[in-house]
């Protein structure tokens, strides 16, 4: 029995210090960029002795900002480090972290989750029994890194559909013209969407009525998110258009090479065609673990009849547009209805938000 209950609080200790840390993980959100949210608490004879976290894209790893936080490094001989991820086992931007926790003399490890980056997936793990570490793996921080999770486990980042749309399903009353259709809640719940992306993507249509900036206004962001715009010819595109006047990586795929000189925040990528399944292997290529397809009608209805849908967000005003408005998606049929299942409807002032999942 005593037995028992000594289990018991070790398992409720080691819940209370993985809480810990994944909410130091999550300080470092929207900074990360491609990189896992990740912190560490250090725990020698049940006191916290030093807590860290992954702060940015490039530094030092949560398990080495953690140890800097000890008076002396001799401290860590024989406590417990809690970490929200699998210590790394490679040499990145860093050093291996699971090589250093063997080096100061850490007597266990308590992981959140096992990292699914085949540059780690396991090693470290691996690293650190064979030094003798005892590991516990408590799998219970997979939800801090969803997309991060997502893109390894599926090879292709996670893909989100996003409109804003009349009560009657219409993108905007006059063709060739942008509409309001929604208030300023729906403005910011928008804006925090595009900060939870790595990338965003629009068609050429969107581009040349909406004249679109895509970009973050909430908050000043080092790493936004990229701006992907879906063209038949590069030649063609107004370099006028108010998106070349911002910050931040823009991504031409056009159909043509570009006869003209580029700003050096343009990257152009040239294909005959460019396909959904295309694009996403582009966005797998380089990287890029969610993708926010903001439109418009016929883009839309390409990665809708593509299958390839993760999420959707519908942003529902209570206008009605009428018979001549453009739809929603506009363009290539499906074979069969796409199955989401409603997550959350919210009302966002005057207006409504629907997320759907496939499953
Ligand atoms: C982080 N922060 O606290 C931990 C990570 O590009 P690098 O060299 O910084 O390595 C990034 C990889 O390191 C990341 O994909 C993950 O596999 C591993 N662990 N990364 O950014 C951390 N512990
Ligand atoms: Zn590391």
């Amino acid at each position: 029995c005593g037995v028992f209950f000594s289990e018991v609080s070790k398992i409720t200790q080691d819940q209370k210090y993985m809480q810990m840390a994944v909410n130091l993980a999550l300080l470092g959100k929207y900074d990360t960029w491609t990189n896992p949210l990740v912190g560490a608490v250090i725990v020698k004879n049940n006191q916290v002795i030093a807590t860290g976290y992954h702060h940015k894209f490039g530094k030092e790893h949560a398990e080495i900002n953690a140890l800097s936080h000890l008076d002396q490094l001799s401290q860590a001989k024989g406590a417990t480090i809690y970490v929200s991820l699998e210590p790394c086992s490679h040499y990145g931007k860093t050093p291996p972290c699971a090589r250093k926790l063997v080096e100061v003399g850490i007597k266990r490890v308590v992981v959140g989750q096992l990292d699914p980056n085949p540059l780690v997936a396991g090693k470290g793990i691996q690293i650190l029994k064979q030094a003798g570490i005892e590991i516990t793996n408590l799998n219970c921080t997979q939800y801090i890194n969803q997309t991060y999770n997502f893109f390894y486990n599926n090879q292709r980042p996670f893909i989100t559909l996003k409109y804003a749309m009349s009560l009657d399903g219409k993108l905007n009353f006059q063709h060739g013209q942008r509409s309001i259709l929604t208030g300023e809640t729906v403005h910011d719940d928008s804006q925090r969407l595009r900060m939870d992306n790595q990338a965003i993507l629009i068609g050429e249509h969107t581009l040349d009525v909406d004249d679109p900036l895509l970009t973050v206004r909430l908050k000043i962001m080092e790493f936004p998110p990229i701006k992907i715009l879906l063209v038949n010819d590069v030649n063609q595109i107004n370099m006028g258009l108010r998106i070349f006047s911002t910050a931040g990586s823009i991504w031409i795929l056009s159909k043509t090479i570009s006869k003209k000189k580029m700003p050096k925040n343009v990257r152009v990528f040239a294909d005959d065609s460019w396909h959904v399944e295309q694009i996403i292997e582009l966005m797998h290529d380089e990287g890029i673990q969610s993708l926010l397809v903001e439109g418009g009608s016929e883009v839309q209805a390409r990665f809708m009849c593509s299958g390839i849908v993760d999420q959707i967000v519908s942003y529902v005003s209570g206008q009605v547009f009428g018979g001549t408005a453009l739809p929603v998606a506009k363009g290539a049929g499906m074979n069969k209805p796409l199955k989401m299942n409603i997550q959350q409807v919210a009302q966002l002032g005057p207006d409504v938000k629907i997320t759907a999942r496939r499953n």
